[in-house]
């Protein structure tokens, strides 16, 4: 699976109405869309999702954010899908993302930066998995 990435289209993104212009950049940038949804994590399942922090100081606030709204989840297909993706994301803070990224075009601030990205292989394959059954990714 070297060639697939998982996204969130994240609450901030949704509420400020930038879904289509988020989708659109992404599908121009070279990724098919494998599998998408639009959803709303719970508290419990977004504390599941992002369990790998729960040690970090902005934890409660990230889970707090992440169900606050409906969200988009997809998983996307493009060779070097993990690195492309998070090039064209941008850094976590959308006041150090590069211009033309995603994040700063349409994130908010560093916990509100309006897009998630997978930053390995496996972590890609485990969160697509969180989402989407094997009948829903093809
Ligand atoms: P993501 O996992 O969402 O693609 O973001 P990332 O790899 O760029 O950043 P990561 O370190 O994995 O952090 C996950 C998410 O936690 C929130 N965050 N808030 N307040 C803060 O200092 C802070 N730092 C991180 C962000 O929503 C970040 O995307
Ligand atoms: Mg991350």
């Amino acid at each position: 699976m070297t060639n697939r990435t998982f996204t969130m289209i994240k609450p901030d993104a949704m509420k400020n109405g930038h879904a289509g212009a988020i989708l659109d950049k992404i599908i121009k940038s070279g990724f098919r869309i494998v599998a998408l949804k639009q959803t709303k994590l719970t508290e419990e399942k977004a504390g599941e999702f992002y369990a790998v922090h729960k040690a970090r100081p902005f934890y409660g606030e990230l889970v707090e954010f992440m169900s606050s709204g409906v969200i988009i989840a997809a998983i996307l297909e493009k060779d070097n899908a993990v690195a492309d993706f998070r090039t064209l994301i941008g850094a976590t803070d959308p006041s150090k993302a590069d211009e033309g990224t995603i994040r700063k075009l349409f994130a908010t601030s560093v916990g509100e930066n309006a897009v998630h990205g997978s930053d390995s292989d496996e972590n890609a394959k485990i969160e697509g998995d969180f989402f989407f059954s094997g009948l829903e990714q093809f």
